[in-house]
């Protein structure tokens, strides 16, 4: 059982994971109570897929894969070579986790490549199941209870060696391997997260309320923004990192040693060009975003982001995309379009706003074109 465990960390290292780590298949009682209580607390709300009976199904390893033994975890880095950030004047910011291409079929690919190697150097089939992010588990309990890292308060894991900055999976198998002990590391008296998060989004210690994080808002929410969050979201476009980067475990953060490879379309410094982004057809958005992680906020979703974002950054000079924005066959697109005139509410803006409001006969968009000439009243009172 040891030689197969210890070919078993060796090997996943050369598949190209980072770290790796061995729980059993045990239920995950106290984890699965966190989650239903989140759910009950509404701190979950806005995904309607995330329910208790996912969570209930994700908590019971032999639920997934009856005869199951030990869960294999598996963490990958998606530091960048280039860990500092550049500023970026006119663009808006990706997460640095998805400006690597897609890694959910990175990971499958390496996970698929790392149960076969295991069944060839047995000499016979394993019975295994591999998730990553998009499975009913909840990743991060499967690594806590591996030791491969331990729980932050900002809810992610962090690790000794990457950080936070590690993605996560398992292998669930029938294989019988010897269980690694959880880690005993805590943050300590540490709060910079909690105060550091722009919306109030840790609303404790290991908890954050999924509707007011900017990741939810950027990458998940079908909606509209709700109006009193769009000014804490500043020039996030695509996931949110400021929780992570103000973390001290990742100041000493080591690069990968496969990495998965960066997105042409993002580039390594996560900077899109937001007036561009405005721009683009279904065709060309899909053209140029197949095979990342964008792709799941859609591109109604990227240009919502757009708008918020122009807003914030009170860009006249992209008043003119703004204002075709406002001709967008996607109410959405003018909703947010609308209040990023506002927002900037120059001369130019502010005809846009007019001439949109006489035209407008949705009632979605009405109201937002309401609410952005009403701030461009209150400003001209100031
Ligand atoms: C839903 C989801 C989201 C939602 C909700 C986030 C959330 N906190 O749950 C949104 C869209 C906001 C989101 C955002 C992000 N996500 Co996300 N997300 C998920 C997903 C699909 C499920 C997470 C989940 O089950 N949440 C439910 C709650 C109950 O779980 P939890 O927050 O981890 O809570 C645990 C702790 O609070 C702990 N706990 C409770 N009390 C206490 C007390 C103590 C003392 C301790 C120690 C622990 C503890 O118990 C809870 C249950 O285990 C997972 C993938 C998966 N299948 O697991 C990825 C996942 C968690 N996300 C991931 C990433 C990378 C992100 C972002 C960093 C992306 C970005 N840059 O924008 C942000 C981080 C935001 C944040 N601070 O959490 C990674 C995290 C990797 C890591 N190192 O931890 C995951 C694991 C995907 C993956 N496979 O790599 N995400
Ligand atoms: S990802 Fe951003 S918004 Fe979400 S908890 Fe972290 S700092 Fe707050
Ligand atoms: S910033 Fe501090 S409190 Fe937050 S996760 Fe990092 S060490 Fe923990």
């Amino acid at each position: 059982m040891q030689e197969l465990k210890s070919h078993i960390q060796t090997y996943a290292i050369e598949c190209g994971f980072d770290l790796v780590r061995i729980t059993s298949a045990e239920e995950f009682v106290e984890d699965r109570n966190a989650a239903l209580d989140r759910i009950a607390a509404g701190q979950m709300d806005g995904l309607s897929w995330y329910t208790e009976s996912r969570v209930q199904r994700g908590t019971e390893p032999q639920k997934l894969l009856p005869g199951a033994n030990s869960i294999i975890c598996l963490g990958l880095s998606y530091l960048p070579s280039n860990y500092e950030d550049q500023p970026t004047p006119h663009l808006g910011k990706v997460a640095r986790y998805a400006r690597v291409r897609d890694y959910h079929r990175t990971m499958k690919r390496r996970m698929k490549a790392f149960v076969r190697g295991i069944e060839t150097k047995l000499g016979s089939t394993i019975k295994a199941r591999w998730y990553v992010d998009d499975g009913p588990m909840l990743d991060r309990a499967a690594a806590a209870r591996s030791g491969l890292g331990w729980f932050g308060k900002n809810t992610n894991i962090l690790t000794a060696t990457h950080g936070s900055w590690i993605l996560l999976g398992q292998v669930i198998t029938d294989l019988q391997l010897e269980p690694d002990s959880p880690l005993k590391k805590t943050c300590g008296e540490c709060v910079r997260c909690i105060d550091a998060c722009p919306t109030g989004a840790i609303t404790a210690p290991y908890v954050v309320d999924n509707a007011r994080c900017i990741s939810y808002q950027t990458i998940e929410n079908r909606g509209a923004i709700p109006i009193d969050m769009r000014p804490h979201i500043g020039d996030w476009v695509f996931g949110c990192d400021i929780c992570q980067d103000v973390c001290p475990v990742n100041n000493k953060a080591s690069s990968p040693m496969q990495p998965i490879q960066i997105a042409n379309a993002i580039g390594e410094s996560g900077s899109l060009n937001l007036v561009e982004l405005l721009s683009l057809s279904e065709q060309e958005f899909l053209s140029r975003f197949q095979g990342t992680s964008i792709m799941r906020a859609k591109r109604i979703g990227m240009q919502k982001n757009a708008c918020v974002a122009l807003g914030n950054r009170r860009e006249e000079s992209a008043v003119p995309a703004l204002s075709a924005a406002l001709t967008s066959n996607e109410s959405l697109v003018r909703g947010h379009a609308a209040w990023a005139l506002g927002q900037i509410a120059n001369p130019e803006a502010i005809k846009a706003l007019e001439q949109s409001y006489e035209d407008e006969t949705d009632q979605y968009v009405r109201s937002e074109l309401t609410a952005a000439l009403d701030i461009v009243a209150r400003k001209k009172h100031l």
